[in-house]
């Protein structure tokens, strides 16, 4: 079988609810596109029904895989799912489709000709945030101003779960990166620059959703350890 165009890795940890959800929205949407595309969920410690709610759907669209971790964490789970991708482009998608799954094609060429990392803001101009409660988005805020100041000068939005890599950049930054957290992120992005890789920015409508697998503060707090880790690993020459 040739190679799909576009590969939507789906990081899932008790997702048994949304899940059905998101493969249905996205069946809609890759319905209206003319190329191949693959749907690969990985799954880490999960207490629920995240697999076999998987599987079921994979018996019906065959585009659909599974992959299992068996080590928690959302970084070890993307960094799993692109590596085992076999798409041109190779889109992070979260399962709650807090930006609608239609929003996708700009990440996609002639948006993105010449990009080799495209991601999702939701902050500045043409971005939208329906829903946010005020005190979450102001931890956000500050969140962003901390990474700001500390490693990524010029990102406005650097945790979007809507992040699209071609392949060739995948295969370049997921083969080193290391974080298991929600700190995996920045470490993309940081390494990105530093191989002087084209990172794009794209807008996007996002919908807040109360329902969260994050621990906002405990989380964020582990994620400004982690900027002291990237930023040793690549001094100690830990990304060769
Ligand atoms: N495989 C895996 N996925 C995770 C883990 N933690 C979070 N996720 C997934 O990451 C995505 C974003 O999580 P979500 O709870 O929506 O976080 P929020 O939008 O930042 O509040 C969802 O698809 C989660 O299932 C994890 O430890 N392992
Ligand atoms: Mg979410």
């Amino acid at each position: 079988m040739r190679n799909p165009y576009l590969s939507i890795i789906i990081p899932a940890h008790n997702e048994e609810r949304r899940l059905p959800k998101a493969f249905l929205a996205i069946d809609d949407f890759l319905k209206g596109q003319k190329y191949a595309a693959e749907v690969i969920v990985v799954e880490n410690g999960s207490h629920d029904a995240t697999s076999q709610v998987t599987r079921k759907f994979a018996k019906k669209y065959k585009y659909i895989k599974l992959i299992e971790v068996s080590t928690r964490g959302k970084g070890l789970a993307v960094k799993a799912g692109m590596l085992a991708a076999k798409g041109e482009y190779r889109f992070i998608c979260d399962a709650d489709l807090s930006m609608p799954i239609e929003e996708l094609p700009k990440f996609l060429p002639p948006e993105t000709k010449g990009v080799d990392v495209a991601i999702g803001v939701r902050e500045g101009k043409g971005a939208n945030r329906v829903g946010e409660p005020f005190k979450r988005h102001l931890v956000g805020r500050a969140f962003n101003l901390i990474i700001k100041l500390t490693i990524l000068p010029s990102f406005e939005d650097t945790q979007c779960g809507f992040k699209m890599f071609t392949a060739g950049a995948a295969k370049e930054l997921f083969s080193i990166q290391k974080l298991s957290g929600i700190g995996f992120d920045i470490e993309l992005l940081y390494l990105a620059r530093k191989k002087k890789l084209k990172v794009k920015e794209v807008p996007i409508t996002w919908y807040f959703d109360a329902d969260s697998r994050m621990r906002l503060i405990q989380d964020s707090l582990k994620a400004l350890l982690e900027i002291w880790q990237i930023r040793k690993a690549w001094w100690t020459g830990g990304y060769k």
